[in-house]
């Protein structure tokens, strides 16, 4: 009898696989989705599909990243293919350590030249722990510098530092063109599509094991938003069959208890969802009608409802102060700016991005953003802004800990790639910010590879720093390593900001005066405010400058324009370089249209008061 129901439930999943695809930042995940919907036609022939289509969100495209973990389902023969497109960047490890729960096996994607890179590392350690079949794909084989043995030797090395077991360690590797839709098994030829990536997949990923027999219950690992059916769980159904109608209990992390109906199922088809009546234990199910359903909660049947452990994810080392914005500009650029809005964005936020973390503080009207590092945080930044909302950050600060009674900070592992020539520079800004050299090399092609430990607070601000250096040839990666001593020689930014004593607009009459004492952020016309940053100054302290003054008239030619004058361009700071630039006595006013730095204590009198 027992044997019976086995032999069901393998049936019944024999036919899915559940695959997430991981990589380091750019190795070609998005772009191999692409190629996967292509080949299984989800589109119709002649259809024009975009490029990289699964980065949907608006800040995906503009800054050709993933942000967000996205779920696709394909149709390879008889097999149903649930893959989960994944993030590649550090600040975004959070989501895939969630959604690899969804997942039996990973396509390890690796660049052909690039090899394997610590990102690579970061998410091949979850998978492995997670006991996963890998996959190796060794990308971009179409590159003239491809270097397929030396790419497949270190990731040889890669699996043995991360204590794979010898099933683990004897990996299926595929060579692609994720950019060319092609594969093959090695590397001196391509075939003319991903058959042999398909074939791998079906042969190697096990399908799910999740018991077919057992009462229904769902990890929630990902949420789904629908105008008329709410808020929907997303994750593998862990074990039995949940049925449109069925009643469910919705527990959440502290095991709480609520009752339900599940109004609407859905599965994932191509990219989209299609409406269905039951969803089998191992397939990926998006579940309508759990009210209040949050990240990391069980769904499971009311009759017999065991609580699934929620997914630990590590921590986030750095944070920020939200606050609203009281610049003598508020509320004129943004739709949302009291704290209230600011603070029910912020919490909403957190529900399905977890890897941040929201606290409220002593002020009602500042909130205590954590994240995993600048662009996690710069992300929901972008995000509010456009949004409508207005309102202020300050610098972002280390997560210090306390082990044993000693306090401790967070330590990244920084990888840098430039060509030699500007190597001797670059190892010298490190050094100042006291970086850990751990491993030096020079390629074939003249670059220097170099591998630091460093001070997650010594890394702030790094990154403009090298790219001014290197003419921006540097790619550099950072990736949270440990947590070590705190570090007694913090060194950020050396140099003092030029401030505005006055309101108005700004006239290149001023700046043209002032262009020996720094480099200037705004340009002539631009409404400034008293204490409001225009610029870093050459000197180490903040100096302070009357920027719309305008030529007297008492002038031969008695005239009050600018003539004659060469105004050297302003350097416009983006948002993560603004972010950077923040020194504690700081903040950044972020509105839908504008990026100001100002000074906390805006009045020049108060602000010296301050500083004694
Ligand atoms: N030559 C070549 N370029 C490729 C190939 N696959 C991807 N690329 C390029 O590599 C870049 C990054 O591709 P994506 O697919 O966005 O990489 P990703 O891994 O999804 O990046 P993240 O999601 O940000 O981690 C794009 O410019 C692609 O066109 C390939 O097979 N060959
Ligand atoms: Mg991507």
């Amino acid at each position: 009898m027992i044997l019976n129901i086995l032999t069901i439930s393998t049936q019944m999943n024999s036919h899915i696989r559940n695959i997430a695809i991981i990589a380091h930042v750019d190795h070609g995940k998005t772009t191999l989705m692409d190629a996967i919907l292509k080949q299984t036609q989800i589109f119709r022939e002649n259809q024009d599909m975009a490029e990289r289509v699964m980065d949907s969100m608006d800040l995906e495209r503009e800054k050709g990243i993933t942000i967000k973990a996205k779920n696709a389902t394909v149709q390879y023969k008889d097999i149903t293919i649930n893959l989960i497109d994944t993030p590649g960047h550090a600040d975004f490890g959070g989501e895939v350590e969630r959604v690899l729960r969804m997942a039996d096996g990973a396509l390890l994607l690796i660049d052909s030249k690039e090899g394997p890179m610590p990102q690579t590392k970061f998410v091949l350690k979850k998978a492995l722990q997670q006991g996963m079949r890998v996959v190796v794909v060794v990308n971009k084989i179409d590159r003239p510098d491809a270097n397929p043995e030396f790419v497949i030797d270190k990731t040889f090395d890669l699996f043995g530092d991360l204590n794979a077991n010898d099933t683990q360690l004897d990996f299926p590797i595929v060579y692609t063109s994720a950019m060319n839709g092609t594969s093959s098994l090695t590397s001196d030829k391509q075939n003319s599509d991903l058959t042999d990536l398909f074939e791998v997949i079906v042969n190697e990923i096990p399908a799910p094991t999740s018991p077919i027999e057992s009462s229904f219950r769902m990890l929630t690992l990902n949420l789904q938003f629908d105008k008329y059916k709410g808020t929907m769980a997303v994750g593998k159904v862990d074990a039995g069959i949940v049925k449109k109608g069925m009643s469910v209990v919705r527990m959440d992390r502290e095991g709480n208890q609520t009752r339900n109906t599940v109004t609407a199922l859905l599965k994932y088809s191509g990219m989209n969802t299609v409406e269905v009546d039951e969803v089998f234990a191992g397939d990926i199910a998006v579940v309508a009608g759990v009210s209040g359903i949050e990240i990391g909660d069980t769904v499971a049947d009311s009759q017999n409802p065991i609580q699934i452990t929620p997914v630990e994810i590590e921590l986030p080392t750095l944070q920020m102060i939200f606050a609203i914005n009281d610049s003598p500009f508020s509320g004129k650029e943004g739709k949302y700016s009291t704290s209230r809005m600011i603070r029910e964005r912020l919490y909403k936020e957190q529900e399905t991005n977890i890897a941040l973390k929201v606290e409220d503080t002593d002020s009602p009207e500042k909130f205590l953003v954590s994240g995993r590092g600048e662009l996690h945080l710069s992300v929901l930044i972008e995000t509010m802004r456009r949004e409508g909302f207005e309102f202020s950050v300050g610098r972002p600060q280390v997560i210090y800990r306390t082990n044993e009674g000693v306090v401790e900070e967070p330590y990244e592992l920084l990888s840098i790639e430039v060509p030699e020539d500007y190597s001797g520079k670059i190892i010298e800004a490190i050094n100042k910010r006291q970086g850990e050299l751990l491993n030096m090399e020079l390629t074939e092609a003249n670059e220097s590879k170099l591998e630091y430990k460093i001070a997650t607070q010594n890394l702030i601000g790094l990154r403009s720093i090298l790219l001014t250096l290197s003419k921006g040839t540097v790619i550099m990666n950072s990736l949270f390593l440990e947590y070590g001593p705190k570090t007694t020689n913090y060194k950020g930014r050396n140099t003092g900001s030029i401030v505005s004593l006055e309101s108005g607009k700004i006239t290149n009459y001023a700046l043209d005066g002032a262009s020996d004492r720094g480099t200037f952020f705004v340009k002539d016309g631009t409404e400034v405010y008293p204490g409001m940053v225009l610029g870093e100054a050459n000197q180490d302290f903040d100096i302070e400058i009357n920027p719309i003054k305008s030529k007297k008239l008492t002038n031969m030619r008695a005239s009050g324009s600018d003539d004659g004058i060469f105004i050297v361009p302003p350097k416009i700071l983006s948002l993560e370089a603004s972010i950077e630039y923040l020194a504690d006595d700081e903040l950044l006013e972020v509105t839908p249209l504008s990026l100001r730095i100002r000074k906390r204590i805006l009045d020049t009198n108060e602000r010296k008061k301050a500083k004694r």
